[in-house]
């Protein structure tokens, strides 16, 4: 087998966002569009000698891209690939291999919660040594990288056989395949206490799990159903098909409807969860009740210690910024640190390897612990279901507790989707050019105390991260967030963010959309939000 460099230019645009490159699956099965990437990644972590993991959600095109990563890493002198068999690993797992076994880094395949198939979204994803998505200095490295293009490196080989677990060579390179879900399974063994949980099953206990379609259904069966009792088919969407059977596998509201539908239903389970493309987002329903994510987390910091693996307690929690202010009031009766991050997954990552925080958390559907450095579906879901079992309550029951004790952060984010780019950039220009402005503004009988546009500084190595969303914050506590996203792949994506606390126990029990409503009337008018997008309503509302 030879080893041929391609000469290539540069492509435009190969600039990684908030959680790695992503674009619609036409462009990266375009020519020379995932080579060049691929070969920029290798060029910036260095690949000769080195072992990385290898997999993917198994959206459309994950097998191909497989391949040719493999080629490519032989080609590039790495002495062995870890890979999923079929090329499939959800992000969680891909994490957990890339720890456990000492590796060089991982890279993996998938666009997330965004919908897959020939004409929708593709997307690679480089995580580093720590199991973690690599920094914003890395991947600025790689787009720089990619635009000084001259080739790729790859080797002239075949396909390799990916559909059955054991070693095989490319060239001089190792390929061991292996199953993607014995590893995970055994380290949610390890911090859940499985027998309180299997005897909630076995006691009668109902729970619908959907997979949507996508990466976490051969792990739920294997978890929920074999090792725990569950019932079979209490997961439902269980194989990972090419396109999430055209489902669009984001677990929210929105479009994990019919599990709602069901948990909200007559003869609703006594707990629902629903799970992403890749497996690291999840939501959660109880009966007749929803958790929201910033909810979900607070609860979890709350009940943690409940569960074998956090029996120790926690050495402190971290949220991203717009994620409510719910498990700060949890951090703070601890007595742990609560540190707040830009959006993504990767600002978590120092904070976890430094032992500041165990638990992390985002207002969009992601919880996870120090356990990986990924969000983690399925060990959200498994906490829950331990601290349900250990508690004995129902989900309703103990956030109605949380809310009680703790006041209740009303929160809800509005998505406006496929905004002309220019129109969402100048809409942003003009509010960060506002911002002195604000303060002291009266509107909706509410008065702005402060605005700005959020910065970070992280703890550990000092580096700063600016422009991360704009935040305005009222007198009463209420806040505004706004922020463009980074992981659409159609024009602009405007995320409002929006939130209200209400310290006692009364108005505990009003709907987010109308506790909220002087508060969104307020974000309309401050951003201009008709103005510019001609938008009046969100595409998404969680
Ligand atoms: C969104 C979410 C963010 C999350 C990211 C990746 O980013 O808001 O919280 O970390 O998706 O999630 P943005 O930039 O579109 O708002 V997923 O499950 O990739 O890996
Ligand atoms: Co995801």
């Amino acid at each position: 087998m030879t080893t041929h460099t391609v000469p290539t230019a540069p492509i435009a645009g190969q600039k990684p966002g908030t959680s790695g490159l992503r674009k619609k699956t036409p462009v990266f099965m375009g020519a020379h569009y995932l080579e060049n990437f691929v070969q920029a990644i290798f060029d910036v972590v260095g690949a000769e000698g080195k072992t990385f993991v290898l997999g993917g959600d198994g959206r459309y095109f994950n097998d191909r891209a497989a391949q040719v990563i493999l080629r490519m890493a032989a080609a590039n002198g790495a002495a062995r690939v870890i890979v999923g068999q079929g090329a499939i690993l959800s992000t969680p797992a891909a994490s957990h291999l890339i720890r456990s076994h000492r590796t060089d880094g991982g890279i993996i395949l998938s666009a997330s919660h965004n919908p897959g198939g020939p004409t929708e979204d593709f997307g690679i994803k480089f995580n580093m040594p720590n199991g973690g998505p690599a920094p914003e200095s890395v991947t600025e490295a790689m787009y720089l990288r990619t635009t000084q293009m001259t080739g790729y490196r790859i080797l002239d080989a075949q396909d390799i056989e990916l559909a059955s677990v054991g070693r095989v060579m490319l060239g001089a390179m190792v390929v061991d395949v292996v199953d993607p879900v014995a590893d995970y399974a055994a380290l949610m063994e390890s911090l859940f206490d499985f027998p309180a949980i299997a005897r909630l099953f076995a006691g009668g206990f109902r729970m619908r799990m959907d997979s949507m379609c996508a990466v976490t259904g051969p792990y739920a069966v294997e978890i929920l159903e074999r090792r725990l009792g569950a019932a079979a088919g209490t997961v439902i969407n269980a194989v990972p098909l090419p396109d999430f059977g055209g489902m669009h596998p984001d677990p929210n509201p929105t479009w994990a409807k019919a599990l709602m539908d069901e948990m909200l239903g007559p003869d609703a389970p006594d707990f629902g969860a629903a799970s992403d493309g890749d497996g690291d987002r999840n939501m959660v329903v109880g009966a007749g009740v929803y958790v929201s994510p910033s909810d979900s987390l607070a609860v979890l910091a709350a009940n943690a210690h409940l569960a074998p693996g956090y029996a120790a307690g926690l050495k402190g929690v971290a949220r991203s910024m717009p994620t409510s202010a719910a498990v700060d009031r949890v951090a703070q009766r601890l007595g742990i640190a609560c540190y707040e991050t830009p959006t993504g997954w990767k600002f978590f990552g120092n904070l976890l390897d430094a032992g500041l925080a165990t638990l992390c958390g985002e207002e969009s559907f992601g919880t996870g612990s120090d356990h990986v450095r990924e969000k983690d579906g399925l060990w959200a879901v498994l906490l829950w279901l331990n601290i349900l079992a250990v508690r004995g309550q129902s989900a309703a029951q103990i956030l109605a507790e949380h809310w009680a004790e703790y006041g209740r952060n009303y929160y809800s984010r509005h998505d406006f989707e496929a905004i002309p780019t220019d129109k969402a950039d100048a809409m942003m220009a003009v509010l960060r050019g506002s911002l002195l402005d604000l303060e002291g503004m009266e509107l909706e009988g509410l008065s702005v105390a402060a605005a700005d546009d959020f910065a970070y500084t992280d703890p550990v190595d000092g580096s700063v991260s600016k422009a991360q969303g704009v935040r305005i914050l009222f007198a009463d506590g209420s806040r505004i967030v706004l922020r463009l996203s980074g992981t659409g792949t159609e024009g602009a994506t405007l995320r409002l963010y929006l939130e209200r606390y209400a310290p006692g126990p009364d108005g505990l029990d009003l709907d987010p959309q109308a506790a909220l409503a002087p508060i969104i009337r307020a974000a309309h008018r401050l951003a201009q939000i008709e103005a510019f997008t001609g938008r009046v309503a969100p595409d998404v509302i969680t």
